[in-house]
């Protein structure tokens, strides 16, 4: 007899983007094999968590039934592209994510053993290499690629190993810069180990653009460090050859070099939540989903809810990079049935939390985590709620500040590039960052190290009195943190934080 192994399953989902009828079947697999919950990640997918050995290969067939599985979702491979989800700019979106899904389908291994193993298929032979770009040894590590349209850097482009930054000219795009060499994993008190930013080397047409991901993970998969795992990522290769080495040779693998980069702005790393009209006149509903899980409470029913809504076969859904799930391509009619359902089920004031609330992210951790040190997504609901009280006496409470958790420091919700960072060191302590970019310039900084709620509580206390009485106009709290001086010499060990 063997013991009953409950495994993560990971959907592979480019952009985010699935259909309706895609959504009822994770839907019913969620409630057949994953305890009736579905988690939305910070890279725009779905997990299953607890699914039963036995029931893995009803599942991914279960997923294979509505074209989807996955693949490279874990492992050392191309992990899920992520895609800007600004349904302002309606038609450059669907251009963008449309390059997004490509660059998926492109860099996705090639493998016949997930058929085989998943499916029960036949071996099938191939003609030529089974991994062109692969290999028989894949990546050093994960390999992330993300594709962002300014202004809004919801997918956090710095911290993609490669980043498209979509370049726009008269409502045509035209290319993307490239930004390489991101990633968030530390280990602390490891000085080896840092966040890094990932930086703007260029500019590439549309027309180039498989062959920058072929170019760029060649090199990674050429240089990064085999010999040691915690220096495999490809922001290590870049700090140990030079950021100049490595582009010059990408350009070599390109047969050309890169363009300047090109201007663009970004505004914010979060999401708009509620309703928005796009350029194509459609309507797109954001709801703000608690640390991306979905499941029926006593308080609500969401994964009801939203069946509901995937059961009248309307527009698109997409998971968004913050964890939240947006409704979109819908017409006025279609809105208003929505509307309808959202009363019904509980689900409008889903949307009504604090500024801070509202722009909140936490990462899975404990209980289904292996790796987690302290709580992070069944934790951060209630500091926040003992957080907003002092919001409210700063009259701060709509004020948009960007808040993430980790239970531990390999940073899955992207904490070190956010307005206040927290990641677990053992149960109930956690490291306190401050003064990150608000769109995801800029790198928190450690201000205070293995401390319990009360420390937390009382540092955060002081930093938003100050914040509500000393701020300039606009001014987010991440850049008064800094200008007020609260932050010693930087506590980045990146050579990118250093020079
Ligand atoms: Fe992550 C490992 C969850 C986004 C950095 N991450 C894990 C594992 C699989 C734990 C493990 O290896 O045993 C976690 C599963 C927990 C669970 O119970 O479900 C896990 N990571 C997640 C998710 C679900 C967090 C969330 O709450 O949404 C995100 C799934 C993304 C997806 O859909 O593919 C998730 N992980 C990230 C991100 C954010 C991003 O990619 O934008 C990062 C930081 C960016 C980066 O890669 O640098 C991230 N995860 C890590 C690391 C540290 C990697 C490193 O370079 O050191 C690990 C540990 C590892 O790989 O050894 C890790
Ligand atoms: Fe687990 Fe750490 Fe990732 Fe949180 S940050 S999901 S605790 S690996």
């Amino acid at each position: 007899l063997e013991p009953a192994y409950g495994f993560m399953a990971r959907v592979r989902l480019p952009g985010g983007v699935c259909s309706p009828s895609q959504w009822l079947k994770l839907d019913t697999l969620a409630r057949d094999y994953g305890g009736g919950s579905l988690r939305l990640t910070t890279r725009q997918t779905f997990q299953f968590h607890g699914v039963l050995k036995h029931n893995l290969r009803a599942t991914l067939q279960g997923l294979r039934d509505v074209l989807l599985d996955t693949k490279a979702a874990c492992g050392d491979d191309c992990r899920g592209v992520m895609c800007s989800v600004n349904p302002h700019l309606s038609s450059l979106h669907a251009e963008v994510y449309a390059l997004a899904k490509r660059a998926s389908d492109h860099a996705v291994p090639k493998t016949g053993a997930y058929k085989e193993i998943w499916y029960e298929e036949e071996r099938v032979a191939v003609a030529g290499p089974e991994e062109p770009l692969y290999g028989r040894t894949y990546m050093p590590r994960k390999f992330k690629i993300g594709f962002v349209v300014p202004p809004i850097n919801d997918i956090d482009v710095y911290a993609q190993d490669l980043g498209f930054i979509a370049i726009i000219e008269r409502k045509r795009l035209i290319g993307f810069n490239i930004a390489i060499g991101g990633g968030m994993g530390r280990i602390d008190r490891n000085p080896n180990s840092y966040p890094r930013l990932a930086d703007v080397i260029g500019f590439v047409s549309v027309d180039d653009l498989l062959a920058t991901i072929d170019a760029v993970m060649e090199v990674q998969r050429d240089y990064g460090d085999r010999s040691d795992r915690a220096r495999a990522r490809f922001k290590y290769t870049i700090d140990d050859k030079g950021l100049e080495w490595v582009k010059a040779e990408i350009e070599v693998r390109l047969g050309f070099e890169l363009a300047p980069a090109k201007a663009f702005d970004f505004a914010s790393n979060g999401d708009t939540l509620g309703w928005q009209q796009g350029e194509d006149g459609l309507q797109h509903f954001t709801l703000f989903i608690d640390n991306g899980r979905i499941r029926n409470g006593p308080e609500r029913r969401l994964l009801d809810g939203i069946q509901a809504i995937a059961h009248m076969n309307a527009g698109e859904f997409r998971v968004t990079p913050n964890q939240n799930l947006m409704i979109s391509n819908l017409t006025e009619q279609e809105r208003s049935q929505i509307e309808g359902l959202l009363g019904v089920h509980g689900l409008s004031e889903l949307n009504r939390g604090s500024g801070l609330r509202l722009n909140a992210i936490a990462c899975v951790a404990l209980p289904t985590c292996g790796l987690a040190m302290a709580e992070s997504e069944r934790y951060l609901p209630s500091l926040i709620t003992k957080i907003e009280e002092m919001l409210k006496r700063h009259s701060l409470y709509d004020e948009p500040i960007t808040m993430r958790m980790t239970g531990c420091p390999n940073g899955c919700a992207r904490p070190y590039i956010c307005d206040i960072g927290l990641t677990g060191r053992a149960p109930g302590k956690y490291n306190l960052y401050l003064g990150g970019g608000f769109h995801g310039q800029r790198l928190n900084q450690l201000v205070l190290e293995n401390v319990g709620e009360a420390a937390i509580l009382d540092k955060l206390g002081g930093v938003l009195a100050d914040f509500a009485r000393d701020r300039k106009r606009g001014e987010h709290l991440g850049d008064f943190v800094l200008r007020a001086g609260y932050l010693g010499p930087t506590q980045d060990n990146s050579p990118q934080a250093r020079s």
